[in-house]
């Protein structure tokens, strides 16, 4: 057990074989029934037990996060590998140590209650519980932002947020507003790339990178700094699901992600990333062309390559959600020797809010009590008092310097750990202005488009379509025409073919933008993107990953009847790669295939869907295949694996069932890649395999580019 784990341990409280009591420990003998005057007479005002829960409960909700109000965490461990001290003295980064971390995943604009596959950005926040104090690593799961200083945080969040007037729509950027703010905002455009590309939709937590998006830099024991960006790298891959699944999914289980994470690691398939960082020297701080202080930019990995620090792994589920992962409080400003800032000015902003939003949240300035937020290095200091104060804290003094308690709590030396800020030199005029180096907002958006594949291309420009038509006002798409031509003019055409506009005229530009006339132009404008950004492999997810099928969930459809054989040598293949499978049929309880024991099944198609897996299986056996051609929810099961490019095979009769799929909406389905069909059933385990591991099979979509 880590040293986190034991800590929190004095806290934890467990029911069984005990006795029901009040707050205050006193036994209660009957809960049922509260204390009345006569037993259809009113209840008296002095039954304290009554009051007691009913109050406690009356104030149970506190405030849910302004935004990444929805997310699920987990407990873990992270490792250092060993060549990190030349770069940085942060103790946890040293050779072989080993921290514990509790990391919250999140959406962004929904509330609490709304549905896991909204497409957002994910928050992915880890806490480090290091010998030196708690690091907090606050990034995301997209490197970089839709804005480049926190001042427009409030509005960019205020625009994708519901309407303030009838609170349409939850959990969706899909509206006026947020249109409307957006395409006048060029800052952006990275930012929308990555929104509308598949990362937006991720097919687990588990399989998402994580960026801390701003540079911040590292110091290393000599005091020379660099400057880095953090990247999560997940062991299993980057894969997402396709909008349609999303949507589906999001009714069918709208805790899918939730859900997957909390059971991968019930079963043991602990959920892994490599934390890496790209390193740039502080000399070379003005040799790229855009400014590293600009949130809005990625350094290409392949000018810079992430050079890896470390692993995190993470290992146990909370006991509960909201004592742990409601109340964890994150702050960029949880920092510790050998970390510190940059001048990034959404960085900047961001130091001020997270404390602020805490003490609204949370109650107070004792958030750093609660157990989840407790630092395991120890804390003294003469902060006191407050709401909930739960340190005892002795002596006479509070203040510094004392001489009644011989100078006590000491400061600590730079040898001594303590944290001395980077002495950055800083001169400058007082202005309320953005730097000149941040205005090319479209270059870096059309490297994004030129890393896509076609598939990839072709499924942001269908996000587009859905996005802005969902927008009631023509104006507003018409600018974001405006805007996307900046990026690059085939995407924009491609877009206004699906809204049926054309893409307003380049002179147009400036007029339709709609900037007010006091405004700032250097807020809303930007230089042209650059004709010679390229590409870099890194952003694509559309290639081959070789991370295998581990814990990948597998549907075998089958019915009373089915081969025995098949479906265990299925089974038995599958697990042997680590996969999850289940066993779906037209009813719950047990199956008997056509040879050996009656099996369990797992999930009726009555709560069963072929989005809540990533490959489906029909065996053969006439009786099983011949029931399943009866049931339309299990051709409808074929069908979506087949619309989604997922990898589906059959052997001997199941077949057939493919080829009535096929004549019942999923044309070309058994010459299609991805789809195994083999009356020599033998062979159809390993070529399942093959194509589960390479998630889906987008041949099957008519592409757009
Ligand atoms: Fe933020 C929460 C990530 C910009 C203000 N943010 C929050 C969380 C994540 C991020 C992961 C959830 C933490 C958790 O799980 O509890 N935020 C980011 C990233 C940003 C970013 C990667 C840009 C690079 N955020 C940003 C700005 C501001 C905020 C510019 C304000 C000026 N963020 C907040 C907040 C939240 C928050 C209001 C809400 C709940 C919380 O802090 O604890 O303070």
């Amino acid at each position: 057990m880590n040293e986190k784990l034991k800590e929190l341990d004095k806290n934890r409280e467990d029911s069984i074989d005990q006795f029901l009591t009040t707050n205050q420990g006193l036994r209660v003998s009957d809960d049922q029934n509260s204390l009345k005057a006569g037993d259809r007479g009113p209840s008296l005002l002095e039954d304290f037990i009554l009051r007691e829960k009913i109050t406690h409960f009356d104030h149970e909700r506190i405030p849910e996060r302004v935004v990444h109000a929805r997310g699920a965490a987990a407990h873990g461990i992270f490792e250092a590998y060993d060549s990190n001290s030349e770069f940085t003295k942060a103790h946890f980064l040293q050779p072989g140590v080993k921290t514990p971390v509790f990391t919250r995943f999140s959406t962004v604009a929904g509330s609490r209650g709304s549905t896991d596959l909204a497409r957002d950005v994910r928050g992915f926040a880890v806490k480090f519980y290091t010998q030196e104090g708690v690091f907090d690593l606050v990034g995301n799961n997209m490197p970089v932002f839709f804005i480049q200083d926190a001042i427009k945080f409030p509005d960019l969040i205020h625009a994708v947020k519901p309407e303030p007037n009838n609170e349409i729509p939850q959990a969706a950027s899909a509206h006026d507003t947020f249109w409307d703010f957006i395409s006048i905002t060029p800052e952006s455009m990275h930012m929308i790339m990555w929104v509308m590309s598949d990362r937006a939709i991720p097919r687990s937590l588990r399989m998402m990178e994580g960026f801390g998006v701003h540079t911040f830099r590292f110091i290393n024991k000599e005091g020379k700094a660099r400057f880095v960006k953090f990247h999560w790298k997940p062991m299993l891959g980057v894969h997402s699901v396709v909008w349609d699944e999303a949507q589906l999914i999001s009714g069918r289980d709208p805790d899918f992600h939730r859900r997957d994470l909390w059971d991968s690691i019930e079963n043991g398939d602990f959920p892994e990333w490599e934390l890496g960082v790209q390193i740039v020297e502080e000399e070379d701080e003005h040799k790229f062309d855009f400014d590293l202080l600009d949130a809005t930019k990625i350094i290409p990995e392949e000018l810079v390559p992430v050079t890896k620090l470390g692993k995190m792994t993470l290992n146990r589920n909370p006991d509960n959600y909201f004592a742990e992962t409601e109340q964890v409080a994150f702050h960029l400003g949880h920092l510790v020797p050998g970390l510190d800032f940059t001048n990034d000015p959404l960085l900047q902003g961001r130091l001020f809010s997270y404390t602020d939003t805490q003490l609204k949240r949370l109650g107070g300035p004792n958030f750093h009590e609660i157990p989840i937020n407790r630092s395991v290095a120890p804390v003294h200091n003469n902060q006191r008092d407050g709401h909930m104060r739960q340190e005892i804290n002795k002596g006479q003094t509070s203040y510094s310097p004392n001489t009644i308690a011989k100078g006590c709590p000491f400061q600590a030396g730079q040898d001594m750990s303590g944290f001395t800020s980077y002495a950055e030199r800083v001169d400058g005029q007082k202005v309320r202005a953005r730097s000149k180096s941040f205005i090319d907002h479209y270059s870096q958006a059309l490297l994004f488009w030129n890393s896509m594949t076609d598939t990839e291309k072709t499924h942001i420009v269908k996000a587009l379509r859905f996005e802005l038509g969902k927008v009631k006002m023509e104006e507003i798409r018409k600018r974001m025409l405006i805007q996307l031509a900046q990026v690059d003019q085939k995407l924009a055409v491609l877009v206004g073919n699906g809204l049926g506009l054309q893409v307003p005229s380049a002179k147009d530009v400036q007029l339709n933008l709609g900037v007010p006339a006091d405004a700032d132009p250097a807020d809303y404008q930007s230089e042209p993107a650059k004709s010679d950004v390229g590409s870099s492999e890194a952003l694509s997810m559309d290639k081959p990953q070789n991370k295998g099928i581990k814990t990948r969930q597998i549907a075998i459809l089958a019915a009373d009847g089915a081969s025995g054989a098949q479906l265990t040598a299925m089974k038995e293949a599958l697990m042997a790669e680590g996969a999850m499978v289940k066993l779906v049929a037209p009813h719950l309880g047990m199956l008997k295939p056509d040879s050996g024991e009656a099996m369990k099944i797992d999930g009726s198609l009555q709560t069963e869907a072929s989005v809540l897996y990533d490959a489906v299986y029909v065996p053969g056996g006439q009786s099983s295949v011949d029931t399943l051609k009866q049931e339309p929810d299990a051709v409808r099961f074929v069908r979506e694996a087949f619309m989604h490019c997922k990898p589906i095979a059959a052997s001997g009769e199941g077949v057939d069932f493919l080829k009535a799929t096929e004549k019942m909406g999923a044309d070309g389905l058994l010459d299609s890649e991805g789809v195994i069909s083999g009356q020599n059933s033998d062979d159809v385990p390993q070529q399942f395999i093959e194509a589960i591991g390479k998630h889906r099979f987008w041949s099957r979509e008519k592409s757009l580019v």
